[in-house]
């Protein structure tokens, strides 16, 4: 019998989880000699690959023999780092029995290191504390190695969670060791810390089958497979499953397996039967849903469910209406946007899709901007059209009043910045609680801030600190209103015609703000094409060309400097409208624009807004 070991990578943000995985798979020899594998190979994701994150757990096994010759197979979760993608952590954490926990040896635990460790603490989870990063010139690993216990401390880990084994890696150069300057036996002490740390898998293989659902994936040819760890019993090809979701009093369907599968370095691999403590992808089962229990039909049996934090921010999404509609999108009618958007919260745990009354419009929740970002740019490149309005922060009733989410936001920045960061942060209503000591000429602070105030922060953080300045930020708890907050300062541009925008056009603009479309570039009426220095907006004409019989300029267009326009992204777009604003997301475009796609819509909507 296979001896098994199920671990999931956890860590803050950029602590080297994905790293280490290829390592852990190259030192198995998981890959063919010669085979050419790209960097952080488990980050497959397109998304992934462009943002430089993880964004979604996925599974991965390695096999590893002990000096006695008994051969090990680990089960291992890379998970994402970013605060934002916190559901995906929740989500895994049932399927595996223990935890590596990367810490950076120079940054040492961050919000979101606390946030995972907690999580892994809770459920009973033993850690094993991994300082990576030991190679950076930098690293202070034996400073890390105190912070890291005391975080333990403070979250009240039990006493073998205590007890963890401490190593010190540098996963870029594929090492670990017990001590920081232990670097010629490559990963071997991890594997073997590992398999005498981490427990062997619960499970009795004689008790009816049980897996709880932590996963779902998607087969061309078999549609749904369920992943998850079996808890008891076993499963074969063949054999009838029943559907127990969490809220109901007794299973809901059974079917009948075709296919099951087990992984196998970065692959799934056909399995005839799997056993209890095996994590296995269980194919063509109607109905398996994330959190739900799959089980034995004659004695069936409900695991207890996924917790999941619930959203803090949420959007509106709705079919675009501007002139430009359809004219990318394939997908463009309320009814298949809220297809896609009933299909992603069966796999994105933390987002959430509430109704509105209106059959037309859409509330959206989910953990932060980027998380509904990276939902949006997946819809837009699948062929989806609609427009998104302003994230709002989800309040609640507390004893005293309403609440709004408030971040713990960790700061690294030049001292030199550091007056301007804790001015800015003070007008967005945070509150300071933390100042560290200078470690390398930058200082570190710790904010409590309404998660409101840090709209658009980040982009005059960076221009403040001279893209010097580290900003993290992760939610932290509910608290009291905290009144109002200004929000941009500056107006739009706004355009008052449809057509094309000229180089000439746009270069009598360009001192009135800072640009968002180029020459060439499609506008209307009502699209935002630019930031106005001042307050108020703008409305632009971007379409008007030269006169005619102004002759003695003809030609000098050659000659006209035009900044390059700013380049409108998502989160940028998000961070960057108002209430009376909208995102317009099309495969191939992003633009801003106004509500009211006439002037006289717009005058309108400025009293309003007056009264
Ligand atoms: N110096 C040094 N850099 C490392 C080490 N491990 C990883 N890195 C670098 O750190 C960066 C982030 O590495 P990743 O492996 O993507 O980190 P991650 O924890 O998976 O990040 P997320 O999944 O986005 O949370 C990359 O540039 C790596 O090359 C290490 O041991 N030493
Ligand atoms: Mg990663």
């Amino acid at each position: 019998m296979t001896l098994i070991r199920n671990i999931a990578i956890i860590a803050h943000v950029d602590h080297g989880k994905t790293t280490l995985v290829d390592r852990m798979l190259q030192s198995t020899g998981t890959f063919r000699a010669g085979q050419e594998v790209r960097e952080r190979v488990m980050d497959s994701d397109p998304q992934e690959r462009e943002r430089g994150i993880t964004i979604f757990s996925k599974n991965a096994a390695v096999r590893w023999r002990d000096p006695d010759g008994r051969e090990f197979k680990l089960n291992l979760v890379d998970t994402p780092g970013h605060a934002d993608f916190g559901g995906e952590v929740e989500r895994i954490l049932r399927m595996v029995d223990g935890v590596l926990l990367l810490v950076d040896a120079f940054e040492g635990p961050m919000p979101q290191t606390r946030f995972v460790t907690r999580k892994a603490l809770e459920l009973g989870l033993q850690p094993v504390v991994v300082i990576n990063k030991v190679d950076r010139a930098d690293a202070e690993p034996l400073r890390v190695h105190d912070e890291v216990l005391e975080l333990l401390m403070e979250l009240e880990a039990g006493a073998a969670q205590l007890d963890a084994p401490f190593l010190y890696a540098s996963a870029r150069e594929g090492w670990a060791g017990e001590e920081p300057d232990v670097r010629d036996r490559g990963l071997e002490p991890l594997f073997r810390t590992i398999v005498r740390t981490v427990p062997p898998p619960p499970g009795d293989p004689e008790r009816p089958f049980r897996m709880l659902v932590s996963t779902l994936d998607y087969s061309p040819y078999l549609g749904r497979l369920a992943i998850g760890r079996i808890e008891g019993g076993h499963i074969a090809v063949g054999d009838r499953v029943a559907v127990w979701p969490l809220d109901e009093e007794e299973p809901t369907a059974t079917d009948r397996v075709p296919k099951l599968y087990v992984f196998e370095g970065l692959e799934r691999r056909e399995a005839e039967s799997v056993v209890a403590g095996e994590i296995a992808a269980v194919a063509g089962v109607e109905g398996a849903e994330i959190g739900t229990t799959l089980c034995d039909p004659v004695r069936p049996g409900r695991l207890e469910g996924i917790a999941v934090e619930p959203p803090t921010i949420a959007v509106e999404l709705r079919p675009n209406d501007s002139p430009f509609s359809g004219r990318s999108g394939r997908y463009v009618t309320s009814r298949q946007i809220r297809e896609r958007l009933e299909r992603e919260t069966l796999s994105n745990v933390a987002l959430r899709l509430e109704p509105t009354g209106d059959p037309d419009r859409f509330r959206v929740a989910g953990r932060g901007e980027l998380h509904l970002a990276v939902v949006m740019e997946s819809m837009r490149r699948q062929g989806y059209e609609f427009t998104v309005s302003r994230p709002e922060v989800i309040t609640q009733q507390g004893p005293e009043g309403l609440e709004e989410p408030y971040e713990e936001v960790v700061i690294d920045v030049p001292a030199v910045a550091m007056g301007v960061v804790i001015q800015k942060l003070g007008e967005r209503r945070g509150e300071m609680v933390h100042m560290s000591r200078e470690l390398g000429g930058t200082v570190r602070l710790r904010f409590l801030v309404p998660s409101r105030g840090l709209t658009g922060y980040r982009s005059e953080f960076l221009t403040d600190t001279r893209g010097e300045g580290i900003l993290h930020r992760q939610f932290a708890r509910y608290g009291p209103w905290a009144g109002s907050i200004e929000a941009r300062r500056t107006g739009a541009l706004v355009s008052m015609t449809e057509g094309t925008a000229t180089g000439y056009a746009l270069f009598n603009l360009q001192d009135r703000g800072r640009l968002f479309v180029g020459p060439g570039d499609a506008v209307y009426d009502g699209m935002i094409v630019g930031e106005h220095a001042r307050e108020n907006d703008l409305e632009v004409n971007t379409i008007r060309g030269k006169k005619l019989t102004n002759m003695r300029a003809a030609g000098s267009d050659e000659n006209i400097l035009l900044e390059p326009p700013r380049e409108v992204t998502l989160e940028f777009g998000l961070e960057f409208i108002r209430e009376d604003e909208l995102v317009e997301v099309t495969p191939a475009a992003i633009r801003l624009r106004k509500r009211a796609l006439t002037a006289h819509g717009r005058k309108r909507d400025r009293r309003q807004a007056a009264t």
